[in-house]
């Protein structure tokens, strides 16, 4: 194959299958566009979940334990902010908290949030482009029985607890596509798009709803390969099982599917789910089984030859 990969990203388990593309695509075969609708406003700050979990995953710098957030991170400014009565609800480490500030300093300096993603990105030693979906804030909520939360209030504040009834993206009809995002979507040789194992619902969704979006990725020509979520008819961690209960979806690859309707041409499952291979390729999708489990580098970058195979494989 050869040609250009656009991946869609959530943060965690997205970040781990884009480590594996780095490891088998050279930094001119692959733009990485990451969800922006988890940031928020704290401490002042802008914070950008996503977009720093996958940085943090191509640096070699992620906590692998904690699954967000740097390894071997330390604690002293959270403390602090605590004793002195500000919100320490969601935890800021005090190396994860040097890259906030040095966002926040670029982002005063009127430079777009692909601006600075791209200066932090090259200052940690990644050659890849990694890329917001958009500049322009887009911010997911989510409706429950006490009205609608803040995405990290819900996440991490209220720990996944309140019952979803549904999901919105503020701001998603008026933003605009991120330009690294646009010109990977315009690209002659685009020859794949990539949707990650993300939450179909709050990680991709946010990316899907921007104008243009679907109809740039459902245009003909280019194949949409998803690698699911789901793993034995669960979601490996996160809220994504509890949710698509809540929404009325069965937890089942048939849903991640139909979610994705006219979009999908390829569904990567998981082995433990081989039995749903037929009923999927039933409804016209290619489908492949394969272990999708990335515990280590060699399994990413498996996973992610995996993927590419759909398309010619890496070569
Ligand atoms: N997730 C948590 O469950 N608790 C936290 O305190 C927390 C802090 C945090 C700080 C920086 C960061 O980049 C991510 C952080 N996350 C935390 C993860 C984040 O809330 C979610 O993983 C994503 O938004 C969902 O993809």
């Amino acid at each position: 194959m050869s040609g250009h990969i656009l991946a869609l990203s959530g943060g965690v388990g997205g970040a781990k299958l884009a480590a594996g593309l780095c490891a088998v695509l050279p930094p001119e075969r692959l733009t990485i566009a990451v969800n922006t609708g988890d940031d928020f406003e704290h401490l002042g700050l802008t914070i950008c979940p996503d977009l720093d979990s996958v940085t943090y995953a191509l640096a070699g710098l992620n906590d692998t334990t904690r699954g967000w957030g740097v390894a071997d991170e330390t604690w002293q400014a959270m403390e602090m902010i605590g004793r002195l009565g500000g919100p320490d609800w969601f935890n800021l480490g005090d190396r994860d908290l040097g890259l906030h500030l040095t966002r926040a300093m670029h982002l005063r300096d009127a430079k777009s949030l692909s601006e600075v993603t791209a200066m932090l990105t090259g200052n940690l030693g990644i050659a890849h482009k990694v890329v917001p979906m958009s500049d322009d804030p887009v911010r997911t909520q989510v409706q429950t029985d006490a009205g609608w939360l803040d995405f990290q209030h819900y996440f991490v504040r209220e720990q996944c607890r309140p019952e979803v009834r549904g999901v919105r993206f503020d701001g998603a009809e008026s933003a605009a596509l991120a330009p690294g995002l646009a010109q990977a979507l315009a690209r002659p040789d685009l020859a794949a798009v990539v949707l990650c194992p993300s939450n179909p619902w709050l990680s991709v969704d946010p990316m899907l709803a921007l104008p243009g979006m679907r109809e740039n990725i459902a245009a003909p020509g280019v194949p949409v390969i998803a690698v699911s979520p789901l793993v034995g008819g669960t979601a490996l961690k996160g809220p994504l099982a509890k949710l698509m209960a809540e929404l009325g979806q069965p937890v089942s690859n048939l849903a991640i599917a139909q979610h994705y309707e006219g979009l999908l041409d390829h569904l990567v499952i998981d082995e433990t789910d081989a039995a749903d291979a037929a009923d999927l390729r039933d409804t016209g999708l290619c489908v492949t089984v394969t272990q999708t489990v990335m515990r280590d580098a060699q399994d990413r970058e498996r996973l992610a030859g995996e993927v590419l195979a759909f398309v010619g494989g890496v070569e």
